[in-house]
């Protein structure tokens, strides 16, 4: 693998380490996804979502899409966090216009008690392939960032058997065995440290963990929960590979109140959701990580003039000395998105520099 600093382009990488950067860069969560016709055509002619996943030259053909339309600087393997339980035999499905769904949700004891890490390399050899593969398909052009769930998103989607708007059955658990949650998040930290090691052997330049979930926790639940384990897997992941530093980015959703906590976790730069104000999560943290983030997303619904102006809101209130920013969504793009309304972030991003 080519080292990072022969990128051609490595602002992505030098903005999480607060190191002076040509531009903002810029990324957005799900970048690959539904609102790019492209995106659409390839899941189709692979038949559906999971099969994509899971060959490494589909993975590798939607991964490039957006970097074919958009200047971005960063490229995300595609993958989902939901790949883990999978392989730790839960049994993932997506159903026609439904969201991800396991046919063994993890409740009972006996299960809990069998949960073991599976061996990335044999259980998840597909998405190691695909990272050879896409870091051999970007050639140095700009960097890969792997990623993994959280452990207690992870385990809300394992306990729960997919997605909640209640929580009722890991709340539950939190609140009437925490012993069995705490295994569940054991073991699943585990199986996160070694499945982003590997990305990470395979090629992957920076890791982003993903929180999703995190910010339904009450206040105190939430460094017992998510951001000890967090704080298990910065400490336990690669900080060095192939000569180069990897950058790790913890995106909190809804985590805009524990920030110093977060900060202090050991990761080199906190994704921001769109509700917490990036002037001030800059002086509280600023000097410690790079911030990610932070516009919401349902600004891209709009026009090309309002993006530009609500990007520039976003960038003016990071502030000065744009280093140590990386510019992304709040959260996932939607799939109701104009793809022409990405183009106009992403140039008035870039733009904003030759003006500061
Ligand atoms: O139908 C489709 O084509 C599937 C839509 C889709 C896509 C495009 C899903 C199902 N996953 C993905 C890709 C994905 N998921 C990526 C790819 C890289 C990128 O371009 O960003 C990533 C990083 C994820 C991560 C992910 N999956 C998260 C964490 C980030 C977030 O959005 O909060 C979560 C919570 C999931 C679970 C998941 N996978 C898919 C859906 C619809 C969901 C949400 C389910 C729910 O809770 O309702």
């Amino acid at each position: 693998m080519s080292p990072a600093s022969r990128l051609k382009n490595d602002n992505f990488l030098r903005a999480l380490r607060r190191q002076t950067v040509d531009h903002t860069p810029i990324w957005l969560m799900r970048q690959a996804g539904r609102y790019l016709p492209e995106y659409c055509a390839t899941r189709q002619r692979a038949g559906d979502f999971l099969t994509l996943c899971k060959s490494p030259d589909f993975a590798c053909e939607v991964t490039l899409q957006p970097l074919a339309r958009y200047d971005l600087d960063a490229a995300i393997l595609f993958s989902d966090i939901l790949t883990v339980p999978d392989a730790m035999g839960l049994g993932l499905c997506f159903e026609a216009g439904d969201g991800p769904r396991f046919e063994r949700p993890l409740r009972e004891e006996w299960a809990i008690n069998n949960l073991t890490a599976p061996d990335p390399y044999d259980r998840l050899g597909y998405v190691m392939d695909a990272v050879r593969t896409i870091r051999k398909a970007l050639d140095g052009s700009v960097p890969l960032i792997g990623f993994s769930g959280s452990p207690y998103t992870l385990a809300c989607y394992m306990v729960e058997g997919g997605g909640s708007k209640d929580f009722c059955h890991i709340k539950r658990m939190l609140y009437g065995r925490p012993d069995l949650l705490r295994r569940i998040l054991a073991v699943t930290t585990q199986a996160v440290i070694a499945y982003l090691n590997a990305q990470i052997e395979c090629g992957a330049q920076a890791v982003m963990i993903f929180d999703t979930w995190g910010g339904s926790l009450a206040h105190t639940a939430y460094v017992e929960f998510s951001l000890a384990y967090m704080r298990d897997i910065v400490a336990g992941i690669h900080r060095n590979w192939a000569g180069e530093t990897i950058p790790s980015i913890l995106f909190a959703k809804g985590g805009g109140q524990w920030l110093e906590q977060i900060a202090a976790s050991g990761c080199d730069g906190i994704g921001l959701d769109w509700t917490t104000d990036i002037a001030d999560a800059r002086r509280r943290v600023g000097g410690r990580v790079a911030l990610q983030g932070n516009l919401d997303p349902g600004v891209l619904l709009s026009s090309p003039e309002v993006i530009a102006a609500e990007a520039r809101k976003v960038l003016e209130a990071f502030g000065a000395g744009n280093t140590g920013h990386v510019f992304n969504l709040g959260h996932g793009i939607s799939r109701f998105t104009p793809p022409e309304h990405v183009t106009a972030l992403v140039e008035s991003v870039h733009q904003y520099k030759a003006r500061s």
